[in-house]
């Protein structure tokens, strides 16, 4: 095991790429879907068990953590890993877009961000220096810069001086983190749907230079054409030898294509969340497990996945535990979606280092066009 940060591109297909993040925490294979274990929680699961479905890496997040329980009560207890029984890394989002999505109140100044907890009302303030410094209280492994992210669709000039503005904070991001071995700061791009604007903060980002870069500011609105459209050039602006993370994406179709145009990491709620409402994600496309069809089937959501749920249960079992509202439905569908989630990641992994990518895409959209079985 390293006691440094570093990256290692092992192939390449077209612009996807599969590699080796390393940590002191452990390795984290690319591409890689990161869970979202937004309060110390992979909701409905335990951490041996989001292990288990092959995840190398889990994001928390710092807006929810620092409300509940607080990041200096998580430092005190021995860090967030200790804390939510998790040994491998953690990545923690930088929390100025949940505020955005999540808090009320919010005032927005060159100096961060006031705003009122969700949870109690109480009053806070998150900057690039506090952001750094909570991140830093948690423990997390890779650390994501403060910026800002305004919904699509919204004005260029909008989204320009909202860029500027993360471009400052990143600067200010690089100099709070400071000189941290073994930890690793992840720059995050903006710039909306407008090349210039994403190549300008490519740009300002590289010469601040950090340990990963992200792009950010997509997956908010602007549809699936326009994003594959910005990840035709985004992530070809940023450096060849550093991760690429897409935040906050996505459905199965999203991630496969995002990897398609060069994007190393990921995280989404989609696999969590909707597997807790009873949505499972097969090779085939979404089954909802509510649907009165499945009550009577014998037969395994699918057949050949490896997963407990798949293994030790039938259709018509799951769909009577999401109708009955059992808990057990929540951590089944959620232990499928995470582990298909996986395997799609590991299968697009092994098809890029053997040079098989464009028919492992073929495939994995011909299996959803054949529709549930
Ligand atoms: N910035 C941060 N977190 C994010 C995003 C962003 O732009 C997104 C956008 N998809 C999700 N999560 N800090
Ligand atoms: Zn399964």
């Amino acid at each position: 095991m390293t006691d440094r940060f570093s990256f290692a591109l092992h192939a390449t297909d077209g612009a996807a790429r599969t590699g080796a993040i390393s940590t002191p925490r452990g390795t984290i294979r690319t591409p890689a879907f990161m869970p979202v274990g937004t309060a110390a929680t992979v909701k409905a699961m335990l951490p041996d068990s989001v292990a288990a479905t092959g995840a190398d890496i889990l994001l928390g997040n710092t807006y929810h953590l620092m409300l509940r329980p607080g990041a200096e009560r998580v430092a005190r207890l021995g860090g967030l890993h200790s804390f939510m029984n998790w040994d491998r890394p953690i990545l923690t989002d930088s929390g100025g877009f949940q505020v955005m999505s999540l808090a009320d109140l919010r005032r927005l100044t060159e100096e961060g961000v006031t705003f009122r907890s969700h949870v109690d009302g109480s009053k806070h303030f998150l900057s690039p220096e506090t952001s750094m410094e909570i991140q830093r209280l948690l423990g997390s492994d890779i650390v994501m810069a403060f910026d800002e992210c305004p919904a699509l669709p919204a004005d260029e000039a909008r989204v320009a001086e909202s860029m500027r503005l993360s471009m400052r904070w990143a600067e200010r991001s690089k100099a709070a983190f400071g000189d941290r071995p073994g930890h690793a700061l992840f720059g995050i791009q903006q710039g909306g749907v407008t090349r210039e604007l994403r190549q300008e903060s490519a740009e300002a980002l590289t010469r601040i230079g950090f340990d990963g870069y992200a792009v950010g500011g997509l997956a908010v609105g602007e549809g699936q054409e326009a994003m594959f459209g910005v990840l035709d050039y985004a992530p070809g602006m940023l450096p060849a030898d550093r991760p690429r993370y897409l935040m906050g994406v996505g459905k199965p179709d999203d991630i496969v294509g995002a990897v398609k145009r060069g994007i190393d990491m990921m995280d989404c709620v989609l696999p969590s969340r909707s597997g807790r409402t009873g949505q499972a994600w097969t090779r085939r496309g979404q089954v909802n497990l509510r649907n009165a069809r499945h009550a009577d089937d014998p037969r395994p959501l699918d057949e050949a996945c490896t997963c407990p749920a798949c293994r030790g249960y039938s259709r018509a079992y799951l769909h009577h535990v999401v109708r009955a509202k059992e808990m057990i439905a929540g951590m089944l569908l959620t232990w499928h979606n995470l582990h298909y989630y996986q395997e799609l990641m590991a299968g697009m992994r092994d098809a890029i280092a053997a040079g098989r990518f464009a028919a492992f895409e073929a495939e994995f959209h011909a299996a959803r066009a054949a529709g549930d079985i």
